[in-house]
Formats: C-alpha cells, sequence, structure tokens
C-alpha cells in the first residue's frame, strides 16, 4: 500500500517548506518511498475525523496499511528503520543517528519555535523586544554548540542519516533569520542537505500545492 501523509491545504509559509511535511516528504525521497498527499484545511485539521489520526488537530500524519502516525519525528524514524538509507547498520552508529534525531527536535528546534511565536504570535505585547533577544541569545547558543560539534565534518556523524535531515529540517526555519550566516560551516551544512536530489523532489512537491493554487486563483 502506498502511504498517504497530510500537509496543508493552503500553505501558510507560500512554499517555502517550512511547514514539517517537508520532513516526512524529504525522508520519503530519501527511501525512495512513492507516496499519496491528502491536502487539509485549518477547520479540517480540527474536525474528529483528522483528530483520530492527530490529536492535536496538525499534519504531518502518516498512514500505511494498519498504520497510523503523528509527529514528524515518529515519522521519519518509522522509514528510517523500515527503509535502507536513513540509519546505519551498525548498532551504535544507529542509535546515534537517532540521539541526533532528538537532539534537532527536543533541544535546537524549541528555541527556534520561540522566536517564530514571540515574532508573530507575541509580537504586539509590551514585553515582545525584550523577550526577543533572549529567545534570539538562546538559538545563537544552540548554534555555535552545533557548529563546535559539526566541525569541518559534511554530516554530524559519519555518513548522511535521519538525524542530518531532522537537524537541517529544524535550521532550514532560521534561513530567513539570517542567523544562520554567523556560523558558515552550518550554512553549508544546511546547503548540503538542500542540494541532495531527494530534497529537491520534496520541495518541489511542496512547492507544487502553493503554486498550482496561485494559477488558478
Ligand atoms: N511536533 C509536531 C511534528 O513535528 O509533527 C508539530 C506539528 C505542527 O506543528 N504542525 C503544524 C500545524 O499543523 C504545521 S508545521 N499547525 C496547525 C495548527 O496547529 O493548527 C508548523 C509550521 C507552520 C507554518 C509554517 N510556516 O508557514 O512557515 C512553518 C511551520
Amino acid at each position: 500500500m502506498i502511504p498517504t501523509i497530510t500537509a496543508f491545504e493552503s500553505s501558510p509559509d507560500r512554499g517555502q517548506g517550512l511547514a514539517r511535511d517537508m520532513r516526512v516528504r524529504w525522508a520519503l525521497e530519501e527511501v525512495g518511498q512513492p507516496y499519496e498527499v491528502r491536502l487539509v484545511s485549518f477547520s479540517a485539521m480540527k474536525e474528529p475525523a483528522h483528530r483520530a489520526l492527530h490529536p492535536f488537530g496538525q499534519i504531518p500524519t502518516y498512514e500505511e496499511d494498519g498504520l497510523a502516525l503523528f509527529e514528524s519525528g515518529a515519522i521519519v524514524l518509522h522509514l528510517a528503520q523500515h527503509h535502507a538509507g536513513l540509519l546505519p547498520d551498525d548498532a551504535n552508529a544507529r542509535m546515534r543517528a537517532i540521539m541526533w534525531m532528538f537532539a534537532a527536535i527536543n533541544t535546537v528546534e524549541p528555541p527556534i519555535l520561540d522566536l517564530s511565536i514571540v515574532r508573530i504570535v507575541e509580537g504586539n505585547k509590551p514585553w515582545a523586544a525584550e523577550r526577543l533577544p533572549i529567545v534570539a541569545d538562546r538559538i545563537r547558543g544552540r548554534l555555535l554548540d552545533l557548529s563546535v560539534r559539526l566541525g569541518d565534518a559534511d554530516w554530524l556523524d559519519g555518513a548522511f542519516s535521519a538525524g542530518d535531515l531532522m537537524m537541517v529540517g529544524v535550521l532550514l526555519r532560521l534561513k530567513p533569520s539570517g542567523m544562520l550566516n554567523d556560523h558558515p560551516s552550518l550554512a553549508a551544512y544546511v546547503a548540503r542537505g538542500e542540494a541532495r536530489p531527494a530534497f529537491k523532489r520534496a520541495f518541489a512537491a511542496q512547492l507544487a500545492v502553493f503554486t498550482s493554487q496561485s494559477s488558478t486563483a
């Protein structure tokens, strides 16, 4: 059975690849697994039918045979465990790649999300101007530590893995801020991820959702 994922029907980022279905699409492309996409509106995401798949009423979700998953990290891990190409064979190296997936979504991503929240959701609060530099400093700290660990390596731990896929997916959200440019090695790391043919196919697929809508609007 071809798996089905869900994505935004109306992409708020206008197809820049910032929504989390991008990571799932990228992983599917890396492992060569064809997939279908069901586009959901913001209101449909909150309906019981979608909440049965995703208790928090969000995208992405993943359905395949008897399995339904939510959480982009869990979906990418599932794909990496069931297909060759995203996790090393060696048990220790495999676990380290999974560790980097957790580091991406649990250590690096939270302050990056906070930056969006303080800018977009809390931007008109009287304390937003004070909070913004604090959040930005937390991001800078994470970027510095990550760049030190990456050093001059291409990827975080040997060959490209699901850990890199998640880390690049998280860092991409920072591109518009210019903060990555303080660390040329990290900017180059993200660019290496974006240069992968699987990334390009995934990016084009999610962009097509937006461009097809704007051409018929
Ligand atoms: N932890 C979950 C995961 O990793 O799968 C988080 C899922 C999530 O946040 N989904 C968002 C969603 O469905 C889309 S990705 N939001 C709708 C809602 O909560 O009602 C977050 C996102 C949205 C938009 C942009 N953008 O436009 O730039 C970027 C990222």
